[in-house]
C-alpha cells in the first residue's frame, strides 16, 4: 500500500503517520503538506513530505498519481481563526477538498475524507440525543461550515462519478502535537509559562474529548473496512465541560483548581457536541484504547513539559492574537 496523507505534518495528521508506521509497517507514507503555521515537517522525520497546497491542482494530481489511497486531513482547522479571518477556510476546506477530489477520480485512487463532528452543529446540554450519520448538518462557523460543505462534495463525487470515497466525522482529539492554539494546549503551556488558564464565557460548554491515537485507530479501521460513501462517526464517550478540564489541568499539574480567569467567549460559540460511534463500533469492530482521560491528559502534559523547544516559537504569536480578541 503506498499512502498519501494530506496534512500529515499536523496535529492529527503526524499522530496518524505515527500510528500507520506502528501498525502496517510495510506500507509507503507519503505527506502533502503546505506548512502553515499549523504544520511542522519534524513532527514526521521518517517520512518524504512534499510541501504542497492542497489546492494546488498540479501538485496535488502528480501526488496523487504515485499512490493508492489518500486519507486527506489537510484542513484551516481552528474555529477562532474562522471568525476573524474566513477566507483561508474557504480555499483550503473547500476548493482544496475539490483539488483532491477531482485528482482521485482522475487517477481511480481510493480516498477518505476526514472531517468534524462540527458539521451537526451543537446540542442543548440536557439533550438526550448524540450525533449519528444521519443527523441533519447545520454548522455554525465559518470553520464548520466549509468542513461540512466538503463532506457535501465528497458524497456528490461518490454518486456522480463513482469515486471510491469514505467519511469519518470525529470528536474533539487531545494528545501530543496539538498545536498551542487550541483549548488544551493553550491552558497547559500557559501554565508552565506562569500564566493563569483561560476560560471562554462560563465554561459549561462540552466537548467529546478522543485522543488523537484513537482517532487513527478508527480512520485506518474505515480505510481498510469501510464501504464506499459511508459515513463513520468517531468518538469515544469522552463529554466533559470546559470548565472541569481547566480545573483537572490545574489539579494534575500541582496547582489550585479555581486558579484560572473567565475571559471574553467566542462569538456563536456551539455549547455541546456528542457522538454516537456505534456504527464504527458495530460494523468494524472499532474500539477506542485511551479509556482513562484523566491518565491521557496526564501523559499530555509530560509531553509538553518535555517538548518545549517544539512549542515555544508558536507560543508568543498565538497569544498575541488572543491578546487582540480579548481572550
Ligand atoms: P492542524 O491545524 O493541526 O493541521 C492541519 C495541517 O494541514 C497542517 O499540517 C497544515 O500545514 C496543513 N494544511 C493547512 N492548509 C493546507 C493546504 N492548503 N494545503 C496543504 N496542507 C495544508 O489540524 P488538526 O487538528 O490536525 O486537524 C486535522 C483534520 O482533522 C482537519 O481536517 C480537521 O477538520 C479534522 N478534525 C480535527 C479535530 C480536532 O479536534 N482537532 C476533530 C475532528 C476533525
Ligand atoms: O483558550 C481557550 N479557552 C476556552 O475556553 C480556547 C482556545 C478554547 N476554549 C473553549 C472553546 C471550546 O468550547 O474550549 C473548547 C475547545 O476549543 P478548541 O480547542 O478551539 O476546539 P473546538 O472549537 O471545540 O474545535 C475542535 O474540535 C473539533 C477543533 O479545533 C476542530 O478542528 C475540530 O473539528
Amino acid at each position: 500500500m503506498k499512502l498519501l496523507v494530506t496534512g500529515g505534518a499536523g496535529f492529527i495528521g503526524s499522530n496518524f503517520v505515527h500510528h500507520v508506521r506502528r501498525e502496517r509497517p510495510d506500507w509507503e507514507v507519503i505527506v502533502f503538506d503546505a506548512l502553515t503555521y499549523a504544520g511542522n515537517r519534524a513532527n514526521v522525520p521518517e517520512v518524504e513530505v512534499i510541501q504542497g497546497d492542497v489546492a494546488d491542482a498540479e501538485s496535488v494530481d502528480a501526488a496523487v498519481a504515485r499512490v493508492d489511497a489518500v486519507v486527506h486531513f489537510a484542513a484551516e482547522s481552528h474555529n477562532d481563526n474562522s471568525l476573524h479571518s474566513p477566507w483561508p477556510f474557504v480555499q483550503t476546506n473547500l476548493i482544496g477538498t475539490y483539488t483532491v477530489l477531482e485528482a482521485v477520480r482522475k487517477h481511480g485512487v481510493r480516498l477518505h475524507h476526514i472531517s468534524t463532528d462540527e458539521v451537526y452543529g451543537d446540542l442543548e446540554l440536557d439533550d438526550p440525543a448524540k450525533f449519528l450519520p444521519d443527523t441533519p448538518y447545520n454548522p455554525s462557523s465559518p470553520y464548520s461550515s466549509t468542513k461540512a460543505g466538503s463532506d457535501l462534495l465528497v458524497r456528490a463525487w461518490v454518486r456522480s462519478f463513482g469515486v471510491a470515497a469514505t467519511i469519518s466525522n470525529c470528536s474533539n482529539n487531545y494528545g501530543p502535537f496539538q498545536h498551542v492554539e487550541k483549548f488544551i494546549p493553550r491552558q497547559i503551556t500557559e501554565i508552565l509559562e506562569g500564566r493563569r488558564p483561560k476560560l471562554y464565557g462560563a465554561g459549561q460548554n462540552v466537548r467529546d474529548w478522543i485522543h488523537a491515537d484513537d482517532h487513527s485507530s478508527g480512520v485506518l479501521a474505515v480505510l481498510e473496512r469501510g464501504r464506499t460513501g459511508e459515513t463513520y462517526l468517531i468518538g469515544a464517550d469522552g463529554e466533559r465541560d470546559n470548565k472541569s478540564v481547566v480545573e483537572m489541568i490545574l489539579s494534575l499539574m500541582g496547582h489550585d483548581a479555581t486558579d484560572y480567569d473567565h475571559v471574553n467567549d467566542r462569538p456563536g460559540h456551539d455549547m455541546r457536541y456528542a457522538i454516537d460511534a456505534s456504527k464504527l463500533r458495530t460494523e468494524l469492530g472499532w474500539e477506542p484504547r485511551y479509556r482513562d482521560f484523566e491518565a491521557g491528559l496526564a501523559a499530555t502534559i509530560d509531553w509538553y513539559r518535555q517538548n518545549v523547544a517544539w512549542w515555544k516559537s508558536q507560543k508568543e504569536a498565538t497569544e498575541a492574537k488572543y491578546q487582540v480578541l480579548g481572550r
